[in-house]
C-alpha cells in the first residue's frame, strides 16, 4: 500500500487529573481540542496502561481527546492493586469520566483488551457511545487464551516461549495460566517479578509482525510488567468476569447493533487471531471489518495505524 496516513504530530495534554474510586486513583489526561467531538482511548492488557504516542491516532484540530490508565496500571495508583479491579469496574469508570468530564457521548477507541471492554462499555451503556473503532478483536474465550497461553502462538515464536515457559516447573507446565497466578499471589517477591518479566515479555517479543528487540524490552521493564503480568493474569484467571464467555460476542451485539463501527484486524495477529475479529462481523454485518494484510497486532503496525487514522478521520465528520 502507497501513500499511508501516519500519526498526527506528538501534543502534550491541555488538562491531566486523577478521578478518586473505592481504593484507587486513576489518571487521566485530555488532549487536542477542548471543543472538538469527544473520543475515549481504551488501552489494552489489561494492565497495559496509556501512552504518549496513541493520543497521535486523533486529529488534535478536530478531537477533544481523552486517555486514562485502567486500575492499578500506568499512572494510576496504588500500582498492581487487584482488588475491586473487574471488567465491570473498568465500565463504571468509563461512564464516571464521562460525566466528570461533562461530556454527553464519545466516540470509543480500544484494541486487544481495549476491544473488550469497548464491547463491555457500549452494551452497558450504548446511549454514551456515538461511534466505536476496534483493533485486534480479544474476547478472552477459552480457545483465545490458550492459543496465546499454553498451546498456539507457542508453535509460531518458540524461540520466545522457552522463555516463558523458563519460571514454571515442568510438572506445572499443563495449565501455564494457573502456574503462573500461584507465582503471582505466592509471597516470593523476587520470584514475583522474574515471572512477570517473563509473563509481559512473551506478549513484547509477538506482538508485532517482524521481532521488534526494543518492544520486548520495554515490555520486559520491571515497573511496568509487574502491573501489566498481575492484572492480566488475575482478569484472564477470572475470564474476564463476564457470565458466559460469549456475552460480548453474541448476545451483547443486539443492543450495539446500530452504533457506527470499524473493526480493524491484522491478519498474521499472534496475540489476538483473526478468527474472532472474524466470528464477530459474523455476528455483527453492520459493522465494518477492515483487515490489514501484512500486520501483526499492535497498532503501530503501519497498516494498522493507516487503517485506524482513516477510521478517526472519516468519523471527525460526524459531529
Ligand atoms: N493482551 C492483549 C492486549 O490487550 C493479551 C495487549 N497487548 N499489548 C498491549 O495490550 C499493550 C500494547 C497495551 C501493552
Amino acid at each position: 500500500m502507497d501513500n499511508l496516513l501516519s500519526l498526527y504530530p506528538p501534543c502534550e495534554p491541555f488538562n491531566h487529573g486523577f478521578m478518586e474510586r473505592d481504593d484507587h486513583r486513576i489518571y487521566f489526561e485530555q488532549c487536542g481540542n477542548p471543543n472538538g467531538k469527544p473520543a475515549v482511548f481504551l488501552h489494552g492488557g489489561p494492565g497495559g496502561g496509556g501512552s504518549t504516542q496513541v493520543r497521535r491516532f486523533f486529529n488534535p484540530d478536530l478531537y477533544h481527546i481523552v486517555i486514562f490508565d485502567q486500575r492499578g496500571c500506568g499512572r494510576s495508583k496504588p500500582h498492581g492493586l487487584l482488588e475491586n479491579n473487574t471488567t465491570w469496574d473498568l465500565v463504571e469508570d468509563i461512564e464516571e469520566l464521562k460525566q466528570l468530564l461533562g461530556i454527553q457521548k464519545w466516540l470509543v477507541f480500544g484494541g486487544s483488551w481495549g476491544s473488550t471492554l469497548s464491547l463491555a462499555y457500549s452494551q452497558t451503556y450504548p446511549n454514551s457511545v456515538s461511534e466505536m473503532i476496534l483493533r485486534g478483536i480479544f474476547m478472552l474465550r477459552e480457545k483465545e487464551l490458550r492459543w496465546f497461553y499454553q498451546d498456539g502462538a507457542s508453535n509460531i515464536y518458540p524461540e520466545a516461549w522457552q522463555y516463558f515457559l523458563e519460571p514454571i516447573p515442568k510438572k506445572e507446565r499443563g495449565d501455564l495460566m494457573s502456574a503462573y497466578h500461584r507465582i503471582f499471589n505466592g509471597d516470593d517477591e523476587e520470584k514475583k517479578l522474574n515471572a512477570a518479566i517473563a509473563w509481559s515479555k512473551w506478549e513484547g517479543s509477538t506482538s508485532s509482525l517482524a521481532y521488534r528487540p526494543e518492544m520486548a524490552e520495554s515490555f520486559s521493564e520491571p515497573e511496568f510488567a509487574l502491573a501489566f503480568a498481575l492484572i492480566e493474569n488475575h482478569y484472564f484467571v477470572n475470564r474476564g468476569f463476564l457470565k458466559h464467555e460469549n456475552q460480548l460476542i453474541e448476545s451483547g451485539i443486539d443492543i450495539i447493533r446500530s452504533i457506527p463501527t470499524v473493526i480493524v484486524q491484522g491478519r498474521y495477529d499472534m496475540v489476538c487471531p483473526m478468527t474472532t475479529a472474524w466470528e464477530l462481523s459474523q455476528n455483527w454485518p453492520e459493522a465494518e471489518l477492515i483487515i490489514a494484510p501484512s500486520s501483526g497486532h499492535t497498532a503501530f503496525e503501519k497498516e494498522i495505524s493507516h487503517e485506524l487514522i482513516k477510521a478517526t478521520n472519516l468519523f471527525a465528520k460526524n459531529v
